[in-house]
Parts: structure tokens; C-alpha cells; sequence
């Protein structure tokens, strides 16, 4: 059992709890899944190499957890696990997860309708079976059938860090079992998009019948689609396909730029070509007339020869913006070290999973200069928000262990914007804040006007400095917050709030699109990871991935500038 497969299954656990309304055990469960997920190393090796122990240092797993684990991972299986799934199949816990049903109403439509799949639940939806139920209305059963499609949707497109891994994973596989002479992973990955609907893989390869072998019987494949000397395509036991192409040396450049798309992209520069009196193929550069190959041995020549600055992965997207990277200079796009500081973090004061002292430690090994510590506020119950008492202990703490650190750390919180635009804490509170991030945790499906309403009126408190992941969306599980964003960004840039943009795996909110958009109307960001625990910092590039695809150089994110000139847009940050 794998670090993924057993995250699922922890996951699987939590939902089983909470469709029995169990009360915290849901919450651990998730807890210890996520750090399941998120581990670099194998979790069986962990327990090789330091038993038990080993487990119940990880971020999120207890005793009793850990138990459980080293029974799945010695047996495969584990009693109480086994006996309390029984009575939650996979589709129990689809249905569950659907946007807006919830274990209480997912527990209820299972039992009345008899459900086993999402399918039965779609026709009974269509049918007007829900409708008539006590407690749901015709709002409701049209709701659900939205939140079917997005899910339906969800599971063909995954979110970018998990798709990452994945690769990662192949790639390293076929270099120990394979030697390719060269390897990489293109398509939408390689743009570094928010979503991938699949991973594509470019070698090359004096054997490539004997990579192609290799590629697919991977242990972990389920299906193979096609296999060939030159292609070849697969399924993965998790749904994610795979396809590999193998290439000759001399083609390599061409047909990493052609399998890196966008296919939009591909025409155009194609076509580009053509005018310039030259064919571009995945199998090269060749003048137009004689088909001779122009010898290009990586993708910066075969920009150049086309008379194009290189042009980055993540602008080879069409956004009416492909002239603008044939011409004069392209911008240096916003990189991982120009940042100065993670202004969006949480410790075990509220819903993290390292200590306070252990975050701002990570901080400074990266080289930060300074960290904000943002955890929850008052009314965020679940993420264990913060009393006012608590709060002041936590200033408390900061105030202590600050001469420790060479690093600045800021006081800070992520507060609820309130159903009616009101902040969670009191003003004098948020006046001796260093950092405020206001964020929508609840009612996300109000009426447009009303959100917009709650939004503007938030962004006008004078203390409120970052709109954080302002669509609230989680990549396949709750679509954004259905509003006219321009009147949000118009409202953010005259007032010089900062937009956030979220590198969690599951929100990559903003999305690139709308950074593009805000931008226009003259916002400043904030590239933040909303780290949970010290290896949630590496979330970082995923951000600045989604600010990279949006054109923002480092002059568009404030927290790339050192402390002192931080304070233009977070003036409470004291001397
Ligand atoms: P995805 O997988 O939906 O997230 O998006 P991509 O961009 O990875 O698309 P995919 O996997 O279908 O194809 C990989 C790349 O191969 C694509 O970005 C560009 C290139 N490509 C595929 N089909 C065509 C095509 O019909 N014409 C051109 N010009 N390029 C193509
Ligand atoms: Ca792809
Ligand atoms: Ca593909």
C-alpha cells in the first residue's frame, strides 16, 4: 500500500465517521490523510527504518492512528477499518462529498432511495425523486444535479500538485528500470496549468521498445490503451492516464515544444513558421522549400530561428497575448526566489500541524525574511479559531521567541468575512494586527448581489489588507463563488487591498484567468501558501506557477519586496 493509496483510505475512514455522525474523529482522520499525502518519503519505509515512533512523529498522527496504519501497512488490512468501511462503499463517500449534500443529507438520500452510485443518484435526481423528500425541495435536487456534474467533471481533469507527483513518480521509475537518455514531462503539466487532464512523457531512447515494455507494465498500471515502439498510453489503478512518446536525439527539442502545447500555441507558431519560409513539426525544423532539417537542439534555438524570445511553458497559452510574445521583450516572470515571505500560515494554535517556533524555523531555513503567522479567528469553530485570550497568548509567544529568529515574524490572522461583510474580530483587535486576511470560510452560495455586498464591505475596512483565495473555490469538491469578479477587483484595486493568490493544491485560487483580469484593473497579489505545517511551504511554486500563466512579474507581488518597503501596503508592520 502506497502514500496515496492509504491517504485514500484514511480519507474513506473520516467519511465513514461522519456519515455515522461521529464527532473529531472525521477531523483526525483527514488530518493524518493529508499528512499521509504530503510526505516525500514512503510512510512503510518511515516505519521500517523507526517502527512506530517513526509514524507518530509525522504532523497529525497519534497513537491510535498509527496503530491502525502499521496493521494496513504489515496486513494490508486492519479490523476495525475493514468492518467500519463495510457499511460505506466508495460511493458513499462520492455522494457525501458532493458540493452542498453534506453526511446528514447524504446519509438520508442513501437510505431513502437506496443508493449505490452517484449514477442512481443523477437518474433519481432527473426523475424528481428527490424533490419529495422530506427537508429537500426542488432547489435543492437541481443544486445536487449541478454539483454531479462538477464532480463527474473533477474526476476527468486532477488538480496540477497532484499530477506532479504522479509524473515525478514515472519518471524516476523509467530512469531506474529504463536508462532514457533523456526524459521529460510536457503537456499541460509542463505549463504548469491548474488542472491536468493527463500527463504526457517525452524520451528519448536508444531502446525504445524496451522502455515501452517497461512503461507498461508498471506495477501500478491498471489498463494499457496502446502500446507501440514510438507510443504508448496507459491507465494507472487511480484513474490517471499516461501517454509516452519516444523520440530521436535529433527531434527531441521539436517534439518537446509540440507535446508541451498548448495545441493553440502549436498552430499558431506553426503558422508563424510557414511565413518565415519553415515547416516546425514534432519531428523538427525544416526549410519550407527543400524540407532540409535545421539542426535546433533545444526549444530556445527553435524560438530563435523563428526570430521569438524563448518563450517560458506557461505563457504558451492563447489569451489574445501571443503577438505580444513575438515582439520587443518578453517579462520576466515572478520566480520562486524572489520571494521574501509567506504572509498566509497556521500553526497548532488553530488548525496547523507544527508548533508556531517550528513554522517560523522552516521560514528562515528557506530563506525567508519575514513570515506572518495567520491563524483562524473566533468564529471558524472547526479550524479551532482563536479567542481574543488566545490570540494575546499567541502575541505573547511571538514577543518571546522573536529574539531567537533573524527572520521578522508578523502578527497576523485569517479572519471570517461574516455572512454580512463584518469582520470576526473586534476593530481594536485588528488594529494591532500587523497582517489581516480576511476570508470567506461559510455560506458560499448566497445570491450574487449578496456576496458582492459582503465582499465590498469587507474590502473597505480600513484593516483589512489580503483578500484571501478570493474565489473560494476546491478544485473539483466547490466551483467559485458564482459573481461578476471585475466589480470585486475594481473595488480591491481602489482601495489598495491585495489579492491572494492560494498555492494549496486544492484551492490555486486565484485562478489564472482572473489574476490576468485583476491585474488589468491594477491589483497588487500576494503569492502565499497557506501552509498548515513545515512541509506545506514547498506548496509555494504552485502559486507562483498560476502568477506566472497570468504574466506577473515581480513588481505585481508584494511579497517579494524586503520589510521596509512592505510597509507601503501593510502599514501596521511597526519599525
Ligand atoms: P490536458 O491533458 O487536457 O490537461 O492538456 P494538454 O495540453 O496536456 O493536452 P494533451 O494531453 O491532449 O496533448 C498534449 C500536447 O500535445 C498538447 O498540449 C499539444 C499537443 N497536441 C495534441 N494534439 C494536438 C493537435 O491536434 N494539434 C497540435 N498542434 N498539437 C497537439
Ligand atoms: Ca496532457
Ligand atoms: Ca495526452
Amino acid at each position: 500500500m502506497d502514500n496515496s493509496e492509504l491517504a485514500e483510505l484514511l480519507n474513506r475512514v473520516a467519511d465513514a465517521y461522519e456519515l455515522q455522525g461521529v464527532e473529531w474523529k472525521p477531523a483526525a482522520y483527514r488530518k493524518a490523510a493529508n499528512s499521509v499525502q504530503n510526505l516525500e518519503q514512503d510512510l512503510l519505509e518511515i516505519y521500517r527504518f523507526h517502527g512506530i515512533k517513526g509514524l507518530i512523529e509525522l504532523p497529525g498522527i497519534g497513537k491510535a492512528i498509527a496503530e491502525h496504519i502499521i496493521e494496513l501497512l504489515e496486513t494490508g488490512h486492519s479490523k476495525k477499518i475493514d468492518s467500519l468501511l463495510k457499511k460505506v462503499s466508495q460511493s458513499h463517500s462520492e455522494i457525501m462529498q458532493l458540493e452542498g449534500v453534506g453526511p446528514k443529507k447524504a446519509y438520508k438520500l442513501i437510505e431513502e432511495l437506496q443508493l449505490s452510485s452517484i449514477a442512481e443518484l443523477k437518474a433519481a435526481a432527473q426523475q424528481g425523486k428527490i424533490r419529495v423528500l422530506k427537508g429537500f425541495g426542488e432547489k435543492t435536487e437541481s443544486n445536487i444535479l449541478r454539483a454531479i456534474e462538477m464532480h463527474l467533471q473533477g474526476k476527468k481533469r486532477r488538480p496540477f500538485a497532484e499530477m506532479l507527483k504522479e509524473s515525478q513518480s514515472i519518471i524516476d521509475y523509467l530512469k531506474q528500470h529504463a536508462v532514457p537518455q533523456k526524459i521529460d514531462y510536457a503537456g499541460s503539466l509542463r505549463r504548469r496549468k491548474d488542472t491536468v487532464g493527463d500527463i504526457d512523457i517525452l524520451v528519448c531512447t536508444a531502446q525504445p521498445e524496451e522502455l515501452m515494455k517497461t512503461f507498461t507494465s508498471m506495477p501500478r498500471v491498471d489498463h494499457v490503451l496502446a502500446h507501440g515502439s514510438t507510443k504508448s498510453s496507459v491507465v494507472l489503478n487511480n484513474g490517471v492516464q499516461v501517454d509516452l512518446r519516444a523520440v530521436p536525439e535529433q527531434s527531441y527539442a521539436a517534439a518537446l515544444l509540440y507535446f508541451t502545447g498548448s495545441k493553440e500555441h502549436n498552430i499558431r507558431i506553426r503558422a508563424l513558421a510557414n511565413r518565415k519560409g519553415y515547416l516546425l513539426s514534432e519531428y523538427g525544423l525544416f526549410t519550407l522549400t527543400d524540407k532540409k532539417p535545421i539542426a535546433c537542439n533545444s526549444e530556445k534555438s527553435i524560438y530563435k530561428q523563428l526570430g521569438l524570445h524563448y518563450i517560458p511553458p506557461e505563457l504558451r497559452e492563447v489569451r489574445g497575448k501571443f503577438e505580444a510574445t513575438t515582439i520587443a521583450s518578453l517579462p520576466v516572470l515572478v520566480e520562486q526566489a524572489d520571494l521574501k515571505g509567506d504572509l498566509h500560515t497556521h500553526t497548532t494554535f488553530s488548525d496547523g500541524n507544527s508548533s508556531l517556533q517550528a513554522m517560523v524555523q522552516r521560514a528562515q531555513d528557506m530563506g525567508y525574511s519575514y513570515i506572518a503567522i495567520t491563524d483562524h479567528s473566533i468564529s471558524a469553530r472547526i479550524a479551532n479559531g482563536l479567542s481574543l485570550d488566545r490570540l494575546k497568548a499567541q502575541w505573547e509567544e511571538i514577543d518571546n521567541i522573536a529574539a531567537k529568529f533573524k527572520i521578522r515574524i508578523l502578527k497576523g490572522a485569517e479572519v471570517d468575512i461574516l455572512k454580512d461583510g463584518k469582520l470576526d474580530y473586534p476593530d481594536e483587535i485588528l488594529e494591532q494586527l500587523h497582517v489581516v486576511i480576511g476570508a470567506i470560510h461559510s455560506s458560499f452560495k448566497m445570491p450574487a448581489s449578496e456576496l458582492i455586498h459582503r465582499l465590498t464591505r469587507a474590502l473597505l475596512h480600513p484593516c483589512l489588507d489580503i483578500l484571501a483565495h478570493p474565489s473560494c473555490r476546491l478544485i473539483g469538491r466547490r466551483g467559485p463563488l458564482q459573481i461578476d469578479y471585475k466589480q470585486v477587483f475594481k473595488v480591491a484595486a481602489s482601495n489598495n487591498k491585495i489579492l491572494e493568490i492560494n498555492s494549496q493544491p486544492s484551492r490555486m485560487d486565484l485562478h489564472d484567468t482572473h489574476i490576468l483580469q485583476a491585474r488589468d484593473s491594477g491589483v497588487k497579489f500576494c503569492i502565499n501558501t497557506d501552509g498548515h505545517g513545515t512541509d506545506e511551504f514547498a506548496f509555494m511554486g504552485y502559486g507562483i506557477g498560476l502568477a506566472r500563466r497570468a504574466w506577473l512579474t515581480k513588481n505585481d507581488v508584494i511579497n517579494t519586496l524586503p520589510l521596509s518597503k512592505l510597509r507601503r501596503y501593510l502599514p501596521r508592520i511597526p519599525q
